[in-house]
């Protein structure tokens, strides 16, 4: 596997990343671990892969066995190549700590190793999320790193990108000037440009969110979505369409390619967390490429890059997609504080 083209690019955006052979090294096995992965997906049930690993997680949700298998493949692919100083994955409830017999490196990759898992069995588009911390060494003063190494606010992320396995298999990446997309050539296995900056437009009408929680929203996003419903005849102005796949990788490309809203907003079934999606691996890395991208990524009252992480596995309310759509709601929220 080459993955020459994707660095090729990638040394020409950020001529740094020559001279960081850790950081490199680690964007081209995640990208060889993101293959892996898609030939496996490639052959389906054929395999017998589907089905739950009967194994509960952190999350408290039931395991596929993908789920497990994607995990190890990322550990395995770049657990030996020098430029990690630790893992965390959605599926592992501990941050996984290099071998003493490994070299390490200064770099932490937090990923979800198959978000959306849930649609595999039904053939959706399912994705891997990852996001690269460096690790504060004047802090960590070469020691072991500890949790805290990685309880970092998504603004000092790296790189953020995600892997997704739909009808092509495609890889959208950011180091900090763009987000730039690749598509996968299984017939020459390289990534091959196929937007070299990606762009969400500013407007929208194209909503998206797990409608049949309504009933437990707050108030703003109960009389926001009411809103799109209403169309021309009411506030917004407009009609709108409505996507949902519960698969955040998907549902994040869409509105990376065409622009919409996406909201997994708090709700009062679990009052006491601020949503469903996790900080660390999912909402940091996919708000680090709305930004980039031109759009705006919230929890309804902060940037989710600018919040100061607790818990590896703490989740957050997800408000992103297309700028002036997201600000109308927002609005309605600092009404509200
Ligand atoms: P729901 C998948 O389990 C996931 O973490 C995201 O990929 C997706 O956006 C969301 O959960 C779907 O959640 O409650 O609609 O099944």
């Amino acid at each position: 596997m080459n993955n020459n083209f994707l660095l090729e690019f990638l040394y020409k955006e950020y001529t740094s990343l020559m001279n960081d052979s850790q950081l490199s090294g680690l964007i081209k096995n995640i990208a060889v671990s993101c293959r892996k992965i898609s030939n496996l997906l490639d052959k389906g049930n054929l395999n017998n892969i589907f089905g739950k690993y009967n194994k509960i997680n952190v999350q408290g949700e039931m395991q596929a066995k993908l789920d497990v298998i994607a995990n190890d493949i990322i550990v395995d692919e770049n657990n030996c190549i020098g430029s990690l100083a630790g893992l965390a994955s959605e599926e592992m409830e501990d941050f996984y700590r290099i071998p003493d017999d490994y070299k390490t490196g200064d770099y932490l990759l937090l990923f979800d190793p198959l978000d959306g898992s849930s649609n595999i069995d039904v053939n959706i588009s399912v994705g891997t999320i990852f996001s690269i911390l460096r690790i504060n060494r004047k802090i960590n003063n070469n020691k072991e790193i500890i949790i805290n190494d990685f309880l970092q606010p998504g603004i000092n992320q790296i790189a953020a990108g995600y892997a997704i396995y739909g009808p092509q298999t495609s890889i959208v990446i950011s180091l900090g000037k763009g987000v730039h997309s690749f598509t996968l050539d299984k017939n020459i296995n390289e990534w091959i440009l196929d937007n070299k900056l990606m762009n969400i437009p500013n407007c929208t009408n194209e909503f998206s969110i797990n409608s049949s929680n309504s009933r437990h929203w707050d108030e703003n996003i109960y009389n926001y979505v009411q809103d799109c419903l209403i169309g021309t005849d009411g506030p917004l102005r407009k009609n709108y369409n409505m996507r949902w796949t519960g698969s955040m990788v998907a549902d994040v490309h869409r509105i990376m390619t065409r622009g919409g809203i996406f909201l997994y907003p708090w709700d009062s079934r679990n009052p006491s967390i601020p949503g469903k999606l996790r900080l660390m691996y999912e909402a940091n890395p996919m708000a680090f490429l709305v930004e980039q991208a031109g759009g705006i990524a919230s929890n309804g009252n902060k940037r989710i890059l600018e919040i100061i992480p607790e818990k590896l596995h703490q989740r957050t309310s997800v408000i992103l997609g297309s700028s002036d759509e997201v600000n109308i709601l927002l609005r309605s929220y600092i009404n509200t504080y």
